[in-house]
């Protein structure tokens, strides 16, 4: 009996040891304003581009919801908000889905050291769901210090209680390493990828920017001087001529209208674009760490944002929309082929690029797919091993991206995309003829099929907007 278990726990340890670590990395509210996606001719991201050109890329992945919570609780739990019911910021994921096994706590229960720092969660670390974090999981703050200005706003005037605190920017004369926030995540990261571990480990990294407030060291504001800054090349006036009311009120927020009041518009542009080459310098680093690591050539990298960020297009400013501006962002996954990865021994071909639709919420699936481990029952969750073995693979499959209350949705299919509000209101687009999304087609007889098909692809059932029990959350 002895002997069997010893021989049991020798294989289950040598299983564990053979399997792929995993490094994922978050960036918050990054739009697809990176090399390799086109977004803006003026962004500089080399780091985003390395770690896309060695494995694959795909340009249309979409987040599962339109702003961070429902995004990242998707990504985290598996669960699309139609089935979980946390559609929006303002819902605590905890309140709601109290016994729902995160991605974290699945791998360890599978045998894997699960660690993090910085932002993988909205605003909380949920303590029980890792073995370890930085700066401190029992406080509960993913963040470690980050220097802030002592007098805020710096740039942009509030204009009233509507106005979020953290919409403002400026350049900060401090070093990295005095400003903290992201540079103490990827220095951490660095750390554990650099030493030795008994167990194979699943780390996130979660990078805060470009989230706002665009407050970053001085020198990642240089490359964008501002009399060179253009708006993105997504916004035409009137766009918004043709979009159904709700479709309206939810871009005309207010805030696009006070930055361009306040003559801010240009700078904010360049300090998004400098955030973005900060939190690029910062994943820098950790793709550096990884490349002098003892681990480099057993660890699944996978890469995402949790939504997208308007600068004026559509005249808004922000994210909680339907269109791609918003919903599509940047995710790209490497697997060398010297991991032992069971689902995909072989590994990514690098310089690969996928145009097949996908969702964050299929992230579960793909790394328990790729590393072996069984599905995780109950969820909603596919894996994306066929395409990333074949970046061209066929694949019939839809993306739903949910706003911030059910019925309020977009369907994306590798061409066309459609956006329903609960209150009737439909647009489509057709994004290989119009991929900015400026002429909406739901009105034209002519498509009047291809609209009844994409509405086919809604979910059947779709959960209610489920209470939270706690007051709204202090943070967007
Ligand atoms: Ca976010
Ligand atoms: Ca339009």
């Amino acid at each position: 009996m002895i002997r069997h278990l010893c021989l049991l726990i020798l294989l289950t340890s040598s299983a564990a040891l053979a399997a792929p670590n995993v490094l994922f990395i978050a960036v918050d509210d990054l739009n697809d304003w990176i090399g390799c996606l086109g977004g803006h001719p003026q962004t500089k991201t080399p780091n985003f581009d390395r770690l896309a050109a060695s494995g694959v890329l795909f340009r249309n992945a979409y987040c599962a919801g339109a702003s961070c919570n429902p995004s990242r609780t998707a990504i985290m739990t598996g669960l699309p908000a139609h089935r979980s019911g946390l559609y929006n910021n303002r819902q605590k994921m905890r309140e709601l889905l109290p016994d729902a096994e995160l991605l974290p706590h699945y791998f360890s229960r599978h045998g894997y050291w699960s660690a993090g720092s910085g932002k993988i969660l909205h605003y909380f670390i949920d303590a029980a769901s890792w073995d370890d974090y930085f700066p401190d999981k029992l406080k509960d703050d993913p963040f470690p210090r980050t220097f802030y200005p002592s007098k805020r706003p710096v740039n942009l005037p509030r204009a009233g209680d509507w106005q979020y605190d953290e919409t403002d920017w400026a350049p900060l004369d401090v070093t990295d390493e005095q400003f903290g926030g992201d540079w103490l995540v990827s220095k951490w990261i660095g750390e554990q990828l650099q030493r030795p571990h008994d167990k194979p480990f699943f780390l996130a990294c979660g990078l805060y920017r470009p989230h706002e407030p665009w407050f970053v060291p001085k020198q990642y504001f240089e490359p964008f001087p501002l009399e060179s800054i253009q708006p993105g090349p997504d916004v035409k006036e009137g766009d918004l001529d043709d979009v159904p009311e709700e479709g309206q009120r939810i871009a005309r927020n207010r805030y696009f209208e006070h930055i361009q009041k306040q003559g801010q518009w240009k700078q904010g542009i360049q300090s998004y674009l400098a955030s973005i080459h900060f939190a690029d310098a910062m994943l820098g680093r950790v793709l550096d760490a990884l490349e002098k690591s003892p681990h480099r050539d057993n660890t699944i990298v996978v890469l995402w944002s949790d939504h997208g960020w308007h600068l004026g297009e559509k005249e808004h400013w922000q994210k909680f929309t339907g269109w791609r501006v918003c919903d599509r962002i940047p995710l790209m996954v490497r697997v060398p082929k010297e991991a032992v990865a069971p689902g995909l021994p072989e590994g990514t071909r690098a310089g690969s690029v996928c145009d097949r639709p996908v969702s964050l919420v299929d992230l579960f699936g793909t790394l328990t797919d790729l590393c072996g481990l069984p599905a995780k029952a109950g969820i909603e969750s596919r894996s994306l091993v066929p395409l990333l073995r074949e970046p061209s693979a066929p694949w019939p499959h839809a993306v739903i991206t949910h706003l911030d209350r059910p019925q309020n949705y977009a369907i994306s299919t590798e061409r066309w995309r459609y956006i329903h509000y609960f209150d009737g209101g439909e647009e489509l687009y057709d994004i290989v003829s119009d991929p900015h999304e400026w002429t909406n087609l739901a009105s034209k007889p002519e498509h009047a099929a291809k609209l009844a098909e994409m509405r086919a692809l809604a979910p059947k059932e779709m959960a209610p907007l489920a209470a939270s029990g706690g007051k709204e959350a202090g943070k967007k």
